[in-house]
């Protein structure tokens, strides 16, 4: 796995379409967007499954948030960096189709920070559970993991005005976040509080006003992010912002096309539901 992860995070760094931290998508192709994952490999499993990426060299996918959640070991502790990893080696097989974006839950592994779900939290578990698998060798097998999860993508732009991340910046913080971030490598400090990073991953419940400036702000007509639960797997959460999520049995996953202009209701029809398909 440590192996894997180093790998999978140069690649990450390498990326031919990586402008500082932002992914500049191609013009042409397909795109599969998936919400937010947390450990739910039956979801995972069905977006790798429906990209059918060996047949389909032109369609792309972006995950975000594929740790915290899902199986267990025997002693409670969180056992999702496995899928972390063989998301790794899904990127080490594609790498030029298979791209990730950072997540808040990401940023908390990389600075060892609390972070609840569902009342848990969530990296202590994280973290036992990788002493256990790894013993003498899990500090190297945390380090891999921060390594990777750092070298994620803050956010990915297509040629036709949509921005993909896992957030934005809350309405309260607007006058905080500095747009640059998207254009130069990510410094560990960007991910902490109230930096830009940070804001980026955490924002919740924006209002149309700040959505529209941060739409000129960015550059960007149209949004898709994850963060935000979704119990019907998907929001339209305002004239120009989709919300997906992945990780639960209502979850759903978007393919586009990477040459066409979308509108959000647009972008809804493109939304498939992941638990029909298994
Ligand atoms: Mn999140």
């Amino acid at each position: 796995m440590i192996d894997i992860l180093k790998k999978a995070t140069y690649l990450n760094r390498n990326e031919p379409c990586r402008r500082g931290s932002t992914l500049m998508l191609p013009e042409h192709g397909k795109l599969i967007v998936s919400g937010d994952i947390h450990g739910n490999r039956a979801n995972y499993d069905c977006i790798v499954k429906c990209a059918d990426l060996a047949n389909n060299p032109d369609t792309h996918i972006i995950f975000q948030e594929i740790i915290h959640g899902g199986p267990e070991d025997e002693f409670g502790g969180c056992l999702s960096f496995e899928l972390v990893a063989q998301s790794a080696e899904l990127k080490i097989q594609f790498p030029d189709q298979v791209h990730f974006i950072l997540g808040n839950h990401d940023t908390s592994v990389i600075l060892g920070t609390d972070v609840l779900k569902n009342g848990k939290e969530m990296n202590r578990a994280l973290f036992a559970a990788i002493d256990r698998k790894f013993k003498d060798n899990s500090n190297a097998a945390t380090l891999a993991l921060k390594q990777f999860l750092f070298s994620q993508a803050l956010a990915a732009r297509t040629h036709t005005g949509i921005l993909i991340a896992h957030s934005l910046p809350a309405d309260m913080y607007i006058d905080n976040f500095d747009a640059a971030v998207l254009d130069r490598d990510l410094q560990i400090n960007d991910i902490i509080r109230p930096n830009s990073a940070y804001l980026m991953t955490w924002g919740r419940r924006h209002s149309q006003e700040v959505l529209t400036q941060l739409g000129e702000m960015l550059s960007a007509e149209l949004f898709i992010l994850g963060h935000q639960r979704q119990e019907q797997g998907f929001s339209k959460a305002g004239d120009n912002l989709l919300i997906l999520a992945s990780d639960h049995s209502n979850g759903v996953f978007l393919k586009i096309d990477l040459a066409t202009k979308y509108t959000v209701d647009e972008l809804i029809e493109c939304i498939d539901r992941l638990a029909c398909m298994y």
